[in-house]
């Protein structure tokens, strides 16, 4: 078996997302370290090379998202303990209590709140995703990772992947959310593009719709965004986004293709769906390729319904490497610990096979 190059960070392990706020409830959070460490022990076993990220400025980073989100990340918690949230009224986690939405503001411009409590909300759209202490050291890291496999990759790597945690596809160019901080896969799309490819894809496999990285490139005719997903219109997460129609804008129509899915749909059905996408991207003619690799669309996983097998995951990785295109497999979901590193490496099995 062709083996990977799997880049990793102990940077990624910092993120303790406490807990997610689920219709103002206190849940435990699912995004856990854990995850990572589970699935650098599982491709260990199956003898890929692992690396550790090497440091990365900021450069392609602002050229996907908002300076202003970057830096409220940045500084967020260090202000939240400052005015002394942790104490009164009690909460240890960085989490929105107002989110001004589009029908709040009418058309008012969106300000800079001067209250922590309020800045929260500006560029957080959810209460599922908090930030603690080690979350920005982790989101920063996790942008370190991937742009280690870009750069493998522009070196003539066939194939690598970014052990990335916490994952990115839900976070837009100014908004954050879905268990999400930085939008890696985004990032290793748009450095591709600075390597020299004119044209890449993004194919996103991930149970839930990547809300994220389809509107960072809605308008850009340069870099294709595909992806299969429980469909939102039946009740899914991201609820507004990930719909048939969503097809792109101005001279990026036809860039953008979502494929959503029934629950219970399995691994034809699943696979069918992404052969359209890949299909999509053959036509298209990217030159490289940016996978974001959620595996919560596993049987077991306690966070999507589309119940896809190993085999599955392992055919879906070899259809796309099917495409003979240099790729940068990107971490995202999957949430079920004692699978999700067997269901990376079979994904990884697959994208190797060509
Ligand atoms: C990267 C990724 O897979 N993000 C998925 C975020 C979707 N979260 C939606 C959560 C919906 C409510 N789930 C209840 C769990 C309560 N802890
Ligand atoms: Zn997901």
């Amino acid at each position: 078996m062709t083996r990977a190059l799997v880049v990793r960070s102990d940077a990624c392990l910092l993120h303790v997302p406490g807990a997610e706020i689920w219709v103002g409830v206190r849940t435990p959070g699912t995004e856990v370290a854990e995850r990572a460490t589970r699935i650098e022990t599982a491709l260990r076993d199956v003898g890929h090379r692992v690396v550790d990220a090497d440091t990365h400025d900021d450069d392609v980073l602002l050229r996907v998202h908002d300076p202003r989100l970057v830096e409220h990340l940045r500084t967020v918690y260090a202000r939240w303990v400052a005015a002394g949230f942790p104490d009164d009224p009690g909460q240890d986690r960085v989490v929105p209590y107002l989110i001004p939405s589009a029908g709040m503001l009418d058309g008012l411009p969106e300000r800079e709140p001067t209250a922590v409590h309020a800045a929260a909300g500006r560029w957080c759209y959810d209460t599922m995703t908090l930030v603690g202490p080690g979350t920005w050291e982790a989101a920063r890291g996790a942008i370190d990772v991937t742009l280690t496999a870009v750069d493998a990759v522009v070196a003539g790597e066939p194939l690598a992947y970014a052990l990335a945690r916490p994952p990115g596809h839900h976070v837009t160019r100014a908004a954050y959310g879905g268990s999400c901080y930085l939008n890696n896969a985004a990032v290793a799309a748009q450095a591709l593009r600075d390597a020299g490819h004119d044209r890449v894809a993004v194919v996103d496999i991930d149970a839930h719709h990547g809300n994220g990285t389809q509107v960072v490139f809605y308008d850009r005719a340069d870099v294709f965004y595909g992806s299969l997903h429980v469909d939102p219109g039946a009740g899914w997460f991201p609820h507004y986004a990930g719909f048939a129609d969503e097809t792109g804008r101005g001279d990026a129509v036809g860039t953008n293709r979502n494929e959503p899915l029934a629950e219970g749909t399995g691994d034809d059905g699943w696979l069918v769906a992404l052969d359209r996408i890949a299909s999509a991207v053959e036509s298209f003619g990217a030159s490289a390729l940016v996978v974001s690799l959620g595996v919560d669309a596993a049987l077991d996983d306690p966070e999507s319904p589309l119940r896809v097998s190993h085999d599955g995951y392992e055919a879906a990785g070899r259809r796309l490497s099917a495409m003979r295109v240099p790729t940068v497999a990107v971490q995202e979901g999957g949430y079920h610990l004692d699978t999700l590193g067997s269901l990376v490496a079979a994904t990884l099995r697959g994208l190797a096979s060509s």
